[in-house]
């Protein structure tokens, strides 16, 4: 998809700062600092309209990107914050709960997660989540510049079988720092959005 114009439409830290619910909307989740504001960047090929971090746990806001008014992505906060108090584990459910419950035109749940790395507790039970919320349960896994292409095979096959995925196409390993798979992820996007 040719994309033109986009911005970064709002920043809510509440509901009453969601924008219209106008467009389809394909949101991001997991762990903080995983990649998910890179993972936006890529698609819309811009360095950094979606502020990436190298600090964790930096994003409690849900932050709208609008594409070319034709859909938005939606930058959910991350979780697995290691310093994260017991009230910021707290209003980070809220603030997922709350926009989940509250958004009809939401389509897809992406859950971002590192390629690297087995996923962790949490990334099991967002991902259950999301399936018992009626998703299909698209899988981004990042960061494949970090691994050596001999052992790909093997971290796939560990992500498939630590969240159960029975369909292997919906995984897409994916890499911010080499553009892997990033016409893949754009093929799903728009299926998803049928495009
Ligand atoms: N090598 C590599 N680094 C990445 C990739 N994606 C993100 N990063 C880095 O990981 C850190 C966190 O990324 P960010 O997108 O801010 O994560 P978020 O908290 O999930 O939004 C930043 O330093 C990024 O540059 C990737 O595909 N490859
Ligand atoms: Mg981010």
């Amino acid at each position: 998809m040719k994309v033109n114009n986009l911005t970064l439409e709002k920043v809510a830290f509440r509901k009453d700062q969601y924008p219209g619910m106008n467009l389809p909307e394909i949101a991001l989740a997991g762990r903080s600092n995983v990649g998910k504001s890179s993972f936006i960047n890529t698609l819309i090929n811009r360095k950094n309209l979606a502020r990436t971090s190298s600090q964790p746990g930096k994003t409690r806001t849900l932050n709208f990107y609008n594409i070319d008014e034709k859909f938005r992505f939606v930058d959910l906060p991350g979780y697995g914050y290691a310093k994260a108090s017991k009230k910021d584990r707290q209003d980070w459910a809220g603030a997922i709960n709350t926009y989940l419950q509250n958004r009809s035109n939401l389509v897809e749940i992406f859950l971002v997660v590192d390629f690297r790395h087995d996923p962790t507790e949490l990334d099991q039970i967002m991902y259950n989540f999301i399936l018992e919320n009626g998703f299909s349960g698209i899988v981004i896994a990042t960061k494949t510049d970090k691994i050596k292409k001999s052992q790909h095979g093997k971290h796939l096959k560990r992500i498939i079988e630590a969240l159960r995925i029975e369909d292997k196409s919906k995984v897409i390993p994916f890499s911010a720092q080499d553009k892997n798979n990033k016409d893949l992820a754009w093929k799903k996007v728009e299926e998803i959005l049928n495009f």
